[in-house]
């Protein structure tokens, strides 16, 4: 599986972005919807987004929550781009495979409901996309400190989360990735959800899990606003 997904996620759908990328515009970045169409529309409703500004989900549109087929559509008529999540790396999988063994029923439900033109979308969606003007790459799940991150595979930056750190001694310090990434450029990224948005000097959270009964959180970017819409349900039982 990996190779296969491999060869056609990379590094195809990776997106250096060009040096006009987002000139004049601003570029608004979502965190994980999962399903939750209501709460995307509040969210869209209170950004407002102009003509010029660049959207972009960093992934997890789908899964768990009530409708994630409305979210890949809205997406699409948004014409945002979206970084792939682990959640659309499976559902990915399984269009490559047609094995849904393992899959799981809120998986299962997604699966059906999608058509050819969610498909679509979700085969487009982006590694990573990096921002040069402003020094920043954007990224489901994050990256493995010190090594080169534009090598890194779907599996490990789709889903990382807690890495040993190289400090010395017998036993491997554990830590979450962003808490050991002291280098640049800014990583933003999703995929772990906080209560709030996670800053370090060198790296933004903005999953604030509104499937888990948190808020949906997204950031503006270059003046680094944040917007945010209060969950209602939450979904996980
Ligand atoms: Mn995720």
């Amino acid at each position: 599986m990996e190779l296969e997904l491999k060869n056609r996620l990379f590094p195809f759908h990776q997106a250096p972005a060009s040096e006009n990328f987002c000139k004049n515009g601003r570029l608004i970045a979502i965190g994980d919807v999962h399903g939750c169409i209501r709460k995307l529309e509040k969210l869209i409703k209170k950004i407002k987004p102009k003509k010029k500004d660049e959207i972009l989900f960093l992934g997890d549109l789908v899964n768990r929550g009530p409708d994630s087929k409305a979210v890949v559509r809205m997406a699409r008529d948004l014409k945002a781009r979206s970084l792939i999540g682990n959640h659309e790396l499976r559902l990915l999988r399984y269009y490559h495979e047609k094995d849904i063994s393992d899959m799981k029923d809120y998986e299962l439900k997604t699966l059906k409901s999608l058509g050819p033109k969610d498909w679509n979308y979700i085969a487009s969606m982006i590694l990573w996309l990096e921002w040069p003007n402003e020094k920043k790459v954007f990224v489901h799940g994050g990256f493995l400190p010190n090594q080169p991150w534009k090598k890194q595979l779907a599996s490990v930056v789709t889903q990382i989360k807690n890495v040993q750190s190289n400090k010395r001694g017998p036993e491997p310090e554990i830590g979450f990735w962003a808490d050991l990434w002291k280098q640049k450029p800014f990583v933003v990224y999703g995929h772990t959800p906080r209560p709030e948005i996670y800053k370090t000097k060198y790296s933004m959270g903005l999953d604030t899990g509104c499937i888990w009964g948190g808020s949906l959180t997204a950031c503006i970017f270059p003046e680094n606003k944040v917007v945010q819409v209060a969950a209602e349900q939450n979904y996980i039982k």
